[in-house]
């Protein structure tokens, strides 16, 4: 992303705010990857997959579409069950999900009539995945939002040619469904060419299917669109006539670029700088592990601690915090994720206080983060210390008048003297937490509201 997609305002409207309030507060989501692309785990041929996530499998082994759809033919996650992978993001602390309807592989998760590849007309499961899910985020008070590749469709020739020869192609089931390597110097986006029948994808699956989504599940909390290319204006122009009719769903900025900003920026795989994000609304979706979809041979899985102290430095710049797992073909979240989760789930337990609801500071400490928040009548910080005092002094700059300075965790108050630039801190010489240490500063005056783009 570049810095002129942050430069992008947002629509000004007055009913933006309201629309915008849960998600604001809500801080912390859950991303989940999943389709048939998990019945390969990252493997072709007794190969590991290079280069991408392991849902670009299909692309990046060159699977024939025939094949590739022999295979989804055989998807039963038996021990899928929708309430708990709710619970295991509520138990998090996460307070939404958004889940991968249809990948670029074409694949839906949902009954559909627009497409019979999905998981109910096209596999022995036969079980809609979508309604489950909403079933169970309603019962548990967990936001739901959908993923849904607009523009890529690699099992349906307009969705997925790209190349003239590979068009010409799709008059063979054998043939490969996307040849990139070829084009990889040209990386990225750019990897896609227009293709005539876009737009009849468009018309006969890709705005049928998004009307289904809206319509068939309750309230949709949020549109997840992705790969902003190649959709024409015009296209762009009649999901978002659709999207009107459901004013509480909120949509992120990859329907189409530059022209449709959607509600907030999705910064991919990594947190930006404070001062490209300043006023606008955010979310960074990273892996848990280094792969979106299920990788049976994933090594890199991100500790508790990076992913409690990239949850501080979120909040401490204003954004909330979509963090991806991929369920495995029998349905369930992997083991090292799941422990990741339940260990985040007891941090949040004990100092969620200090993430949700929770604005940037502007203040960017060496110890750690500066979180801040409006209650009604003043403001606290939150200070999350990852590199605690070894000489038990806390130091902390800032002009305003701090009444109160205590443990987060157990209600121990701290002493504190002035200093010049603001407070000393004492604290014990041994860091309570030694993944994040909160210390809540309840301050006497109300900061000046930020106002938001
Ligand atoms: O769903 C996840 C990705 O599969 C999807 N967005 C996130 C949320 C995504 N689609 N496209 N991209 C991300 C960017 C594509 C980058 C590419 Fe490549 C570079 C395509 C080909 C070269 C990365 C490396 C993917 C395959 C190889």
């Amino acid at each position: 992303l570049s810095a002129t997609v942050f430069a992008q305002p947002l629509p000004k409207k007055l009913e933006h705010n309201e629309k915008m309030a849960w998600w604001r507060n809500a801080k912390f989501g859950m991303f989940v990857h999943w389709g048939p692309y998990c019945l390969y785990g990252g493997v072709y041929n007794g190969f590991n997959q290079r280069r991408g996530g392991a849902e670009w499998i299909m692309n990046r082994c060159k699977i024939p579409v025939r094949e590739y759809r022999a295979k989804a033919c055989t998807f039963n996650p038996v021990d899928f069950n929708a309430e708990e992978l709710v619970l295991t993001a509520k138990n998090a602390g996460m307070k939404y999900i958004i889940f991968t309807t249809k990948h670029h592989d074409g694949f839906a998760m949902f009954k559909s009539n627009a497409s019979e590849f999905n998981i109910v007309d096209y596999t022995p499961f036969k079980r809609d995945i979508v309604d489950e899910l909403a079933k169970a985020c309603r019962k548990h008070h967990i936001k739901l939002g959908f993923y849904y590749s607009q523009t890529q469709d690699w099992c349906n020739p307009g969705g997925g040619t790209i190349r003239k020869e590979m068009k010409e192609g799709w008059a063979n089931p054998d043939s490969v469904a996307i040849d990139n390597f070829t084009q990889e110097n040209l990386g990225g986006w750019d990897c896609l060419q227009r293709s005539a029948s876009l737009d009849d994808y468009f018309r006969k699956v890709a705005i049928p299917q998004i009307k289904e989504l809206l319509t068939n599940y309750g309230d949709v909390a949020v549109m997840w669109w992705d790969t902003p290319h190649r959709i024409s204006k015009e296209t762009a122009a009649e999901i978002t006539a659709e999207l009107a009719k459901y004013p509480q769903v909120i949509t992120n900025d990859r329907l189409r670029r530059p022209d449709f900003p959607g509600d907030y920026k999705t910064p991919e795989g990594r947190i930006p700088h404070a001062k490209d994000i300043e006023r606008v609304d955010w979310e960074t979706c990273m892996n848990i592990g280094s792969s979106w979809g299920y990788k049976s041979w994933e090594k890199n899985w991100k500790s508790a601690e990076t992913i409690i102290r990239n949850l501080n430095t979120i909040a401490a710049r204003g954004g909330n915090y979509l963090l991806n797992v991929g369920p495995d073909p029998t349905g369930v979240v992997p083991a090292p994720a799941l422990d990741c989760l339940r260990k985040v789930g007891e941090w949040m337990r004990v100092n969620g206080e200090a993430i949700y609801a929770t604005q940037r500071s502007e203040i960017f400490p060496p110890w750690g983060e500066c979180i801040r928040k409006d209650e009604k009548k003043n403001s606290v910080y939150y200070l999350s210390v990852f590199q605690w005092p070894e000489d038990g002094k806390l130091a902390f700059d800032t002009k305003y008048t701090v009444k109160e300075a205590m443990l987060l965790a157990d209600g121990t108050k701290l002493k504190f003297t002035k200093t010049p630039g603001g407070i000393t801190i004492q604290v014990p010489t041994q860091a309570p937490d030694k993944i994040a240490t909160v210390v809540r500063l309840e301050l006497k005056e109300k900061l000046p509201a930020i106002q938001l783009i």
